[in-house]
């Protein structure tokens, strides 16, 4: 334990009263934005585990408001557990500690964000969907977590980042930066650059059909990975969606998009070998047959129809971010290797050109299911 973290993480508990006295925290690698430990105190001889986390303030440029996004929205989400009688919705829904002040979050002298949740006992998240049934279950958490704020008031979330999803947003700041090219890095990712360029008529794929009133704005999780879903360690259960930093009004294809983009490519997100990265059919039926039951009857035909294009619309989106954080110098996502944005653009824009092709079978596929 580093002496620094060490001494924030007991300015944190005593900020926050929890129980007991630090014993060990271990940082959690996998976020690419805030900075994640969970930590274990001892309370009169037994365990007491919690998560904390450094929000990253640049990115999340009101952290009173993502709090309040979070709190609404779990609140929500308890009050259906309760009314369905589910047991143990400690381990379903996470919890937010407020101080008692009614922070909710420890502010250190050199102006980080500190903010403590739940940690669930025995569980675990999956970085990579290793089978195509826990897919499904991955599929059937952010169903299931749809259909539970399906009821709840989108314009009532506040917005923690403006054009999160706004995909033409992405696709000019992009230009911008290529046109800018200020580290001369555009030499680099002149053909991802070209081919993404190629494709920005996807842009505004849903916004125009949201203007012309074919689908509307949901509540959305927004950042769908398969590592934000938890699961039981035992029973292989799911549990908690995690992550709800990015609860906002958008589009249920994005949210579908977004989870098949990242755990139907058997190679990963910043796979290094190119002849790794594919859309895997057998994981995106994986994930439909799980999602796509729980959203039925909820959202619209259009809604269902055009879930294939979230797919290739949000690969899309994360390669042109990827491509301009790469030409910006790397100053919004984590580097955890020379040349992470790199090889993540270069993976990204791989995986779009085969979704695109894949877009018809795509399609095939849900028609099938839908039919059944
Ligand atoms: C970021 O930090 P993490 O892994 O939760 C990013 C997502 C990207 C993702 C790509 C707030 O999420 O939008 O899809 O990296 N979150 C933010 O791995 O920008
Ligand atoms: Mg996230």
């Amino acid at each position: 334990m580093d002496s620094v973290t060490t001494k924030i993480i007991n300015e944190i508990i005593d900020a926050f009263l929890l129980k007991g006295r630090l014993v060990y925290y271990d940082a959690l690698k996998s976020g690419n934005i805030n900075d994640t430990y969970s930590i274990v105190t001892d309370y009169c001889g037994s365990p007491r585990q919690y998560l904390v986390q450094r929000l990253n303030h640049n990115v999340f440029r009101n952290p009173n408001e993502v709090a309040e996004n979070i709190l609404a929205v779990t609140k929500h989400i308890e009050d259906k557990l309760f009314h369905n009688r589910v047991r143990d919705i400690r381990r379903k829904v996470i919890k937010l500690y407020v101080r008692p002040e009614g922070d909710y979050y420890y502010i250190t002298d050199d102006g980080d964000y500190w903010r403590v949740m739940s940690y669930v006992v025995n569980s675990e998240t999956h970085d990579s969907a290793s089978t195509p049934m826990l897919l499904r279950s991955v599929g059937d958490a952010f169903g299931e977590f749809q259909m539970y704020l399906s009821d709840f008031d989108a314009e009532s979330l506040n917005i923690t980042i403006p054009d999160f999803h706004n995909t033409e947003k992405r696709y000019e700041d992009m230009q911008k930066a290529a046109e800018e090219d200020k580290l001369g890095r555009l030499v680099n990712v002149k053909a991802e650059y070209d081919y993404l360029m190629s494709m920005r008529s996807y842009a505004s794929f849903f916004r125009e059909r949201y203007e012309r009133g074919e689908i509307p704005l949901r509540v959305t999780h927004n950042d769908t990975k398969c590592n934000n879903v938890m699961f039981d360690a035992s029973s292989s259960e799911h549990l908690a969606v995690i992550d709800l930093d990015t609860v906002m009004p958008g589009f249920v294809a994005h949210d579908f998009g977004d989870a098949v983009r990242f755990a139907a490519n058997p190679g990963g997100e910043d796979a290094e070998d190119l002849a790794s990265v594919r859309l895997d059919m057998n994981f995106f039926k994986a994930f439909a047959s799980g999602f796509v039951p729980r959203i039925n009857g909820m959202v619209t035909d259009k809604e269902l129809e055009t879930l294939p294009e979230g797919v290739l619309c949000i690969t899309l989106e994360l390669a042109a971010r990827f491509l301009t954080d790469y030409l910006q110098g790397d100053v919004y996502f984590k580097c955890k290797k020379p040349d992470h944005n790199l090889l993540r653009t270069r993976a990204q824009t791989a995986l779009a050109r085969d979704i695109s092709k894949k877009l018809p079978l795509m399609h095939e596929e849900l028609n099938l299911m839908l039919k059944n």
